[in-house]
């Protein structure tokens, strides 16, 4: 199998998901400090405040922010060349409009970045992955107020600057897409949109209960957009050895049957969930459809005519293309088909497929496919898998060894496909598999749905000493990476 020379094999994870230490260091609350966990048939809880009593997964994670060196030595002793993680907003600037940058927190990351380089691991840093510090969405309501865009070009260019000599892969936003695939998710993870009748609550509540305004929504990530324009260019103002990429949650697909009106279903939903912010961010400009579908929404388009703004998005486009990938479904005009069971992202069930018990159906077939398509899509740029993942329940024997044969088979899978795609003549350019240490779902909020190579001693009711174990996967992976993809036994 064919993967290039010096192809970034590693893993990815984001620091509400593994830090914890949530105050330690002058840190700032995040949004997702503010929720409490789920399951796969439980929403996750959005609290207005911190409540005593009650457990909260990002404030503790699996305790990164005290155990990073040890995790390092792992990552580099499967051989990673590669580490995907992200910076936490609140740890940089506590309120996310403070005047000066918190030291501590600089240092922190800081540490990681040269323990990495010691260890020959090429860190890759996404700017904001699911978080922003709380105190801008209560003072600003997030990204709809447009004084958040230059506060996010602050706080990245303060990363650039500090780092410029160390970090040459940069992420700007994760899953940018998912403020239109679900309206909860962005709304809390990415644009960082609550409504004051939801701030104001007096009891916490469940993810899917608060307000939605599309309007505001949709501004929002135009403001996103925008302001990962400004900051690619800023980056290369500071670096022009830099490579600033975007972030898209691609969940390809397919059409139900063979009838033009699911064909055409399955086009628009592409269109708009997979395809319109790697446009916005690739090519520099909103696609011809992006129009009409906010119009169909009953949005307000006048937001995309700023000239200004036209001139930004064309000045900041990537330099690649990064995606996660766990699945694919199927869309239907048939109401009556049988849906998956997620339900922020929706879908019908593929019959060729199987699923995760969280619902995820797995296609390897279908990240070839995607590949090819991404390629096309967007000619002479560089693509990276930043997320792929198998979501499972582990089990620790007795001897403490854990056999995690369905998660070697997933990323064997994977991995092939990957190398048709290269075969096939996409330009790849590396894959960090999601979670490559066990740590918090950002769906349900739960340390059960494990994705790691090394298992984590942490449980969903606040047990666990947080001791590391090395899985079966730890060793198989290590292999492939040895082999540069070409040993998958
Ligand atoms: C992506 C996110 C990650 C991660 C992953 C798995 O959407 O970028 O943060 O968590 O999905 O999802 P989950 O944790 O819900 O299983």
């Amino acid at each position: 199998m064919a993967f290039p020379k010096n192809f970034l094999w590693g893993g990815a994870v984001a620091a509400n998901q593994y830090e914890g230490g949530y105050l330690d260091g002058g840190k700032g609350l995040s949004v997702p400090d503010m929720l409490l966990g789920g399951d796969v048939n439980t929403p996750r809880t959005f609290c207005p405040k911190i409540e005593t009593g009650v457990f909260y997964p990002s404030h503790t994670a699996i305790d990164f922010y005290h155990r990073w060196k040890e995790d390092i030595a792992l990552f580099a002793e499967m051989g990673f060349k590669c580490f995907r993680f992200s910076i936490s907003w609140a740890r940089i600037f506590p309120n996310g409009d403070d005047a000066q940058p918190n030291e501590a927190g600089l240092k922190f990351y800081e540490d990681i970045i040269d323990e990495c380089r010691r260890c020959g691991i090429e860190p890759l840093i996404t700017l904001n992955h699911y978080e922003l510090p709380f105190e801008l969405v209560k003072k600003y309501r997030g990204y709809f107020d447009r004084k958040v865009i230059d506060l996010f070009v602050k706080y990245a260019t303060t990363c650039f600057e500090r780092f410029k000599d160390k970090v040459k892969y940069w992420l700007t936003f994760n899953e940018i897409n998912m403020t239109l695939m679900s309206p909860t998710v962005g709304n809390l993870y990415s644009v960082g949109i609550i409504q004051d009748e939801d701030l104001n609550r007096t009891a916490p509540c469940k993810f899917s209960e608060l307000k939605d305004n599309p309007q505001q929504r949709i501004e929002g990530l135009h403001n996103q957009f925008v302001a990962s324009a400004k900051a690619v260019k800023a980056g290369h103002k500071i670096n022009p050895n830099f490579k600033i990429g975007n972030m898209i949650c691609h969940v390809t697909r397919y059409p139900l049957t063979p009838n033009p009106k699911d064909m055409l279903e399955t086009q628009r939903a592409d269109h708009l969930f997979n395809d319109l912010c790697g446009d916005v961010q690739v090519r520099g400009a909103y696609p011809f459809f992006a129009k009409k579908f906010y119009r169909d929404m009953g949005i307000d388009t006048a937001f995309m005519d700023n000239e200004d703004d036209k001139k930004i998005l064309r000045e900041g486009t990537v330099d690649f293309y990064t995606f996660s990938y766990y699945m694919s479904n199927c869309v239907t005009v048939d109401e009556t088909a049988d849906k998956i069971n997620d339900s922020m992202l929706g879908g019908a069930k593929n019959p060729y497929l199987k699923a995760s018990d969280w619902g995820w159906q797995i296609d390897p077939d279908g990240l070839r496919w995607t590949l090819n398509k991404l390629a096309s899509r967007y000619p002479d740029t560089p693509i990276m898998v930043v997320e792929n993942g198998f979501g499972a329940f582990d089990k620790v024997e007795a001897d403490g060894s854990i056999h995690d044969d369905y998660r070697i088979r997933y990323f064997r899978e994977h991995i092939k496909a990957m190398g048709e795609a290269v075969e096939d003549g996409v330009p790849l350019i590396g894959y960090t598999t999601w979670g490559c240490i066990d740590c918090v779902s950002a769906g349900t909020g739960q340390y059960a749905k494990r994705y790691g190579f090394i298992y984590v001693n942490r449980h969903d009711d606040g047990t666990g000493d947080f001791s590391r174990s090395r899985k079966d996967s730890f060793f198989w992976y290590k292999k492939v990476i040895a082999s540069n993809g070409a040993d998958l036994s």
